[in-house]
């Protein structure tokens, strides 16, 4: 398994995001101490300069393995708007994510993007239907020019569907996109999961991305989430893809790049992974 820090160009301070500036110093920083990998969470494709980051990635030898997305729903911009030309427009901010995905080698997350169902049933149920359109051709998009979507279950203090691995696993079996994958994040997982272990097991070879985060938001190490389990059971499942450390950057940010880093590299040799 290969490892990533996340970094941000322009983030709020308590997204739960490692690294905040211009994505070519977080490509140095994670170059320097060690990582596989930077996941950039952008606004737009614009807070980058492509060029200069892909060109930048390839010379220190780091993957690019997602794009965060979810600030698009902090503009309002969601799957499940019911304003169709909302959700036109959230889905043309998806296909300018893929667009760049495919130059820079990497995945697009739909997470926060994909919005709230709200209340009332048949709304839902509408609300629902217009989420799945959406990822729909978000998936035929990203096919066409060979970029991964990555759904990620959310806890339901943030989203009101798609809590556990299992309701995401559901969705993407429904849609039957070769290029739509899990990803699993621990700090929801550890929320709405009955069980991180066999959750993993069942998710099996649909996951594509895993957050790794401990159960208070910090890097590994820092909180009581069973990081060995998590780890065993992912080499168990077959996993060879990235752990994100999408994580606040407490103590601070070098400190949590490193001693994230220290930690589950330690555990990973434990478990011969
Ligand atoms: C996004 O990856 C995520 O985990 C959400 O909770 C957004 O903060
Ligand atoms: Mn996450």
């Amino acid at each position: 398994m290969k490892l990533a820090l996340t970094a941000t160009p322009a983030a709020p301070l308590t997204a739960p995001l490692l690294v905040r500036g211009p994505a070519e110093e977080a490509l140095r920083l994670a170059a320097e101490l060690g990582y596989d990998g930077v996941e950039l969470h952008l606004r737009r494709p614009e807070d980058i300069d492509r060029v200069a980051v892909a060109g930048l990635a390839r010379s220190l030898g780091l993957g690019i393995p997602t794009l965060g997305t979810g600030m698009a729903a902090g503009e309002g911009l969601t799957f499940a708007a019911p304003n169709p030309e909302v959700r036109r427009r959230a889905v043309a901010r998806i296909r300018e994510h893929i667009a760049l995905a495919a130059e820079l080698g990497s995945g697009v997350t739909v997470g926060l993007v994909r919005g709230r169902l709200g209340q009332e049933a048949d709304a839902r149920a509408a609300a629902r239907q217009a989420f799945v359109d959406c990822l729909d051709e978000c998936c035929r998009a990203a096919a066409a020019v060979g970029v991964t979507l990555f759904l990620e279950p959310m806890n339901r203090y943030e989203c009101d569907y798609l809590y556990t691995l299992d309701e995401a696993s559901a969705v993407i079996d429904e849609l039957g996109a070769p290029n739509l994958k899990l990803l699993a994040d621990t700090f929801h997982m550890n929320i709405e999961d009955a069980n991180l272990t066999t959750g993993i097991a069942r998710a099996g070879g649909r996951l594509g991305h895993v957050h790794l985060v401990d159960s208070n938001r910090w890097v590994p190490g820092y909180g009581h989430l069973d990081v060995r389990g998590v780890l065993q059971a992912l080499a168990e499942s077959g996993y060879q893809g990235y752990l994100s450390f999408e994580a606040l950057p407490l103590p601070d940010p070098q400190a949590a790049a490193r001693e994230g880093l220290r930690t589950v590299r330690r555990i990973l040799s434990g478990v011969g992974a």
